[in-house]
């Protein structure tokens, strides 16, 4: 077991509750320096997972705080180790002096994350679980969550590792046959493990495909809101937002900066970023707007391109939906759908999806979530956790599926076995990367449990 760790669990944050961890050699017997329990029971005699009433005292006696404690004792814990758990009240400054107590008491102050690492150099997790629990503390949408929970209970390992599974078995045989000639073993043929290979590499360019969709789960579009100058983009930010975010006025030329701001909509994370309104301008600091109106034109995800329906489309704004579409899926927003309307839609270039809105009183603007929604990737029906949503896991699952490639045209190559169990060899280092195992005891494990070498 490691040494001791102690942090409030629960942030900084005023609350009902406040929960302070403990992990590690002497966990309990720490416990019992600081809590006292009203039944008089020391804490090292309480069973695990029963919550005990008591009293938190310091030092010298004087009381900090009534709370409840529980303990779990190794290996059945989150991380592994013993740990004991105090639930106090939720004060940040009594939970400070707790804490202090308990790093009298022994304990030291864990750092960011070090549960959570305990809980997988334990096996209680694996990496992709590992790395769900920050993914589902950090998720601002429902879906987000849910697909990080599902994570969490092991849905993307469950996906590679049956491809991990088989290719092992297939390179576990191809070493039984090389390593122990002298056992009776089936001869290794190369050709009869090409369905695993192509079933593999549809598995895991399956996964990949959802990593678009999982980007947007957990990062959120970029999603820029460009137009000429008064038009309506600062309000429309702010409808969107749902409070004045950023300035509006009736001034062409009121934003000047770009302004960037999260908000969810019909369940989709959209990173907003209001621009300055595009024109020529003589300028020098609406200018240096303008370019980076372009510059967030040109990295979005999404483009929201307003207009102002209460005037007739101008050359400027229909060369900003041209250049709009060309970079990024466009929906052309018509604002100020309260005043009369000067501009018909049917003016509007065709195949580009477009929307009435009036900032001023938010109306319209489930129609354009709709709209935006239908131009940003889906996966129908993917179970909740079989998103990879991860760029680490991506890297991981893309390399594998580049490795398992290089096998199949190595193999159709007529290339030795040995060449080809190379590139297999790769995709299931890459594989055990993503989930954090070594590949090398596998191999070995499964060449004893699969073939009885020496039985
Ligand atoms: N009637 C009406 N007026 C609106 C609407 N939306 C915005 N306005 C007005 O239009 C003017 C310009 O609004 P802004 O949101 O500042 O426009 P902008 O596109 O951000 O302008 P710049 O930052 O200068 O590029 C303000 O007077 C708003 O009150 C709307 O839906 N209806
Ligand atoms: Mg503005």
């Amino acid at each position: 077991m490691s040494d001791l760790i102690a942090a409030i669990a629960t942030g900084s944050v005023r609350s009902a509750i406040g929960i302070i961890r403990l992990s590690g050699e002497g966990a309990i017997d720490c416990a019992d320096r600081v809590f006292h329990a009203r039944s008089g029971q020391k804490m090292s005699d309480a069973p695990s997972g029963r919550l005990v009433y008591g009293e938190i005292r310091d030092n010298s006696g004087a009381l900090l705080d009534t709370a409840l404690c529980t303990v779990s004792r190794a290996p059945r814990s989150y991380t592994g180790e013993d740990t004991a758990e105090l639930q106090c009240h939720g004060s940040p400054t009594a939970l400070g002096a707790i804490l202090t107590e308990l790093f009298r008491a022994g304990a030291r102050q864990a750092l960011p994350g070090e549960f959570t690492k305990r809980a997988f150099l334990n096996g209680k997790l694996d990496l992709t679980q590992a790395e769900a629990v920050i993914d589902l503390i950090d998720a601002d949408t429902a879906q987000a969550a849910k697909n990080a929970a599902g994570q969490l209970g092991g849905a993307v390992t469950r996906r590679t590792d049956a491809v991990y599974t088989e290719l092992l078995d297939m390179v576990a045989h191809f070493h039984a046959v090389v390593d122990w000639p002298d056992e009776d073993i089936e001869d290794f043929q190369l050709e009869n493990y090409l369905s695993t290979l192509e079933k593999s590499e549809d598995a895991l360019s399956a996964l990949l495909d959802t990593f678009d969709r999982g980007r947007i789960l957990r990062d959120g579009v970029r999603t820029a809101i460009v137009g000429r100058p008064n038009v309506g983009k600062s309000s429309l930010l702010n409808a969107l937002l749902g409070f004045d975010r950023a300035i509006v006025a009736d001034l062409p030329g009121t934003t000047r900066d770009t302004v960037e701001e999260t908000c969810v909509l019909g369940g989709i994370k959209l990173r907003l970023i209001d621009t300055a309104g595009i024109r020529g301008t003589s300028d020098a600091v609406e200018k240096l707007g303008v370019e980076r109106s372009l510059s967030a034109m040109g990295s979005a995800r999404l483009i929201l391109a307003v207009l102002d329906s209460s005037e007739a489309l101008s050359a400027v704004d229909a060369d900003i939906i041209k250049k709009a579409a060309a970079t990024a899926p466009t929906v052309i927003v018509l604002n100020k759908s309260d005043l009369p309307q000067r501009l018909s839609p049917s003016s509007l270039p065709a195949g580009i999806p477009w929307a009435a809105v009036c900032a001023k009183t938010g109306e319209g603007l489930s129609e354009l979530s709709r709209r935006a929604s239908a131009l940003l990737p889906s996966v129908p029906d993917a179970p909740a956790g079989e998103i990879l949503t991860n760029a680490r896991q991506a890297g991981e699952v893309s390399s594998a599926l580049d490795s398992l490639r290089a096998a199949r045209s190595a193999l159709s190559d007529g290339m030795t076995p040995d060449a080809v169990l190379t590139e297999i060899e790769a995709a299931l280092t890459s594989l055990g990367r993503l989930t954090g195992k070594a590949l090398a005891s596998d191999v070995t494990d499964r060449i004893f449990q699969r073939f009885c070498v020496g039985k």
